[in-house]
């Protein structure tokens, strides 16, 4: 689907000088730059100009521990760099010999030993030192992952509703999600040549569907088993909706143009739910998809990467400008969409017998971050369950872990083992198993405040609001993302926490418990504490007022403490 095939209507096209990034992808030699050579310089930790920006191409960040960085200066080091590195798993699918060989990489050569979980089904390891990075490629490699398009301007890791339960649809939707993941890949052997010492091939590579500048902009894709809306589709650009008929997937609704972030003081960036471009059958799933990825390829701004994913091309161009370019591209039309209803989000913790007798286990894993705390063994135990489990793992969208397809034989001893490590829920609460967060610092270079360091008290203080309001039992939807690039989807929260600086957010409220609502800004630059004195007048009241088991996003709304962000781009602000 290159764009000679299908020639570029100037008309949609933003003018101008290109951004810099552009540059850098044009001059990269197809992702290549120079990194092999930065990879033999020892005078620094870290990758140099373009090749900084380059490694995310190929799943790693540059970042350093902002907590030390002042001593380090102060000793006239520079800052200790390292990469993050973040997999490529479609649906969140791995073996029990895959995180093996994770545990012990990031035991034995990251900075904080963890497994981080993320928001997309994926695991990042923090604190690669630049002698272990070739290392840490050739050990995913020998176990079958890689890390590739897992960040830039590509189509990143492709979610998949880890729904363990109905194991046909889930089956069959996987399959879509890790066939879209690999169509839309770069086709460059760049990661091979570098990461893996492969062959060095002549560079008469070309990327037919991303194009050789690769996308204007990150590019995210899902597809969702409805009811069950765990990956959040209106945080991604592209979603393929299972439609499943006698228990089989016979295509999709597909969902164009979503995504969450925003730029403080910046009215032009906002987050914007997916449009609803209607059904497709499954064959032609994959065509859809690069002509989705190629129509935003050729008019997404490359002028200005603030309003460059395909949320703002659909707002510039018209939706239904977008869409017929797809259907022209992709040579189907689409149907009237068919009927489906979100109903739930969350993880559903705890055991559960799948429709082929197996069982699944879903543990709740704080923020994601899998490390062993003190009388908390989350990471021995996730490592000795692997050891004898026979079935699957697999990552959830809100950063917990399923241990799928236990053999009945298997069940008692895998809940020994997780009970012993402190991986069984009992005694979490619903508020703490509702909230997210992002990473956040120390090792975020964007994070304005806290996220991940802050969730848990503040979910101590939200269970203590509830407890004193007499509905302990309930709960509320709450993210905190420590910027407003909004990584921990709180603009798809009941209560969402935008960082803006040192222990202040802006509040947001309204949104509801199917992730179908972005929340509206309540409160700008406000403190911990007032945000908690707010929470409790409001959490007061719903239960007093709220109607039966109407949720705190919806009384918010419906008692006008909020106005319903209907159309983004014009009440988002208003
Ligand atoms: Fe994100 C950038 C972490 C999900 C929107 N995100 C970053 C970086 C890489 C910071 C940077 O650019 O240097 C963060 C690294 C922190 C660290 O130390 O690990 C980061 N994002 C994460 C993760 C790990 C959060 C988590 O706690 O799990 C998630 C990894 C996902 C993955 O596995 O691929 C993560 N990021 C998201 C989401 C949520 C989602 O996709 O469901 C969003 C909002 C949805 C969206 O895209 O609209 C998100 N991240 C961003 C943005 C804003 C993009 C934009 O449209 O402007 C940035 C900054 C950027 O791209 O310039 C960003
Ligand atoms: Fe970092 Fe901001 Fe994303 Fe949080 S939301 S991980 S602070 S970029």
């Amino acid at each position: 689907m290159s764009s000679q095939e299908f020639p570029i209507d100037k008309q949609f096209v933003v003018e101008g000088k290109l951004s810099e990034n552009e540059r850098i992808k044009g001059d990269s030699n197809l992702l290549r730059g120079t990194i092999s050579e930065d990879l033999t310089d020892d005078l620094t930790g870290g990758f140099t100009s373009d090749n900084f920006q380059l490694i995310r191409f190929h799943g790693m960040y540059q970042q350093d521990d902002r907590d030390i960085r002042a001593e380090r200066a102060k000793q006239k080091l520079e800052p200790l760099q390292n990469v993050m590195l973040r997999a490529r798993l479609p649906g969140g699918i791995i073996t029990p010999d895959q995180w093996l060989a994770i545990d012990k990489f990031a035991e034995d050569h990251s900075l904080y030993g963890s497994i981080r979980l993320t928001t997309r089904q994926t695991f990042q390891f923090h604190g690669v030192l630049k002698p272990q990075i070739k290392l840490m490629h050739q050990t995913l490699n020998k176990v079958g992952i890689d890390s590739i398009a897992t960040a830039g301007d590509v189509n990143r890791n492709v979610l998949c509703t880890s729904n363990p339960v109905e194991s046909v649809v889930h089956q069959q939707a996987y399959q879509w999600a890790k066939k879209i993941s690999e169509h839309l890949l770069p086709k460059t052997k760049a990661y091979a040549e570098i990461w893996l010492d492969g062959e060095k091939v002549e560079t008469t590579e070309e990327e037919p569907i991303l194009g050789n500048n690769y996308l204007p902009r990150k590019f995210k894709t899902t597809v969702v088993i409805p009811p069950h809306n765990d990956i959040d589709v209106h945080a991604n650009d592209l979603n393929f909706v299972a439609i499943a008929e006698q228990g089989e997937l016979v295509g999709f609704n597909v969902l164009v143009g979503g995504g969450l972030a925003m730029t403080h003081g910046d009215h032009t960036t906002f987050p914007r739910k997916a449009d609803d471009f209607g059904y497709i059958s499954a064959e032609h799933a994959l065509d859809v998809a690069a002509a989705v990825v190629s129509v935003q390829r050729d008019w997404g701004n490359r002028v200005n990467r603030k309003n460059a994913k395909t949320k703002y091309t659909l707002e510039r161009v018209g939706v239904e400008n977008f869409k017929a370019e797809v259907e022209k591209r992709a040579g189907v039309s689409f149907a009237d969409s068919r009927p489906y209803e979100f109903t739930s989000r969350g993880d559903r913790f705890g055991w559960v017998e799948g429709v082929d007798g197996k069982y699944h286990l879903t543990v709740f894993i704080e923020n994601g971050r899998i490390l062993d705390y003190p009388g908390k063994t989350l990471k021995t135990g996730c490592a000795e369950i692997a050891k004898i489990h026979t079935g699957d793992l697999r990552l959830t969208a809100n950063q917990n872990l399923i241990i799928a397809g236990v053999e009945p034989k298997n069940k008692d001893a895998i809940e020994k083992i997780a009970r012993d490590n402190g991986l069984i829920t009992d005694g979490v609460s619903n508020q703490r198993m509702d909230s997210m967060a992002c990473v956040s610092l120390p090792t975020c270079p964007l994070a304005m405040a806290e996220a991940e360091r802050y969730l848990p008290s503040a979910v101590t203080d939200i269970e203590e609001l509830l407890a004193k309001h007499g509905i302990a039992e309930r709960s509320i939807i709450f993210r905190v993302t420590g910027c407003p690039n909004g990584c921990g989807r709180a603009m798809l929260a009941e209560v969402g926490l935008v960082g803006k600086g040192p222990g202040k957010y802006n509040f947001h409220l309204g949104g509801d418990r199917q992730g179908t609502r972005i929340p509206k800004m309540y409160k700008e630059n406000i403190s911990e504490q007032e945000i908690l004195e707010d929470l409790d007048l409001l959490i007061g009241k719903w239960s007093k007022d709220g109607q039966e088991n109407e949720a705190f996003g919806d009384f918010l709304i419906r008692t006008e403490v909020v106005a319903p962000v209907v159309n983004s781009a014009k009440d988002f602000y208003a």
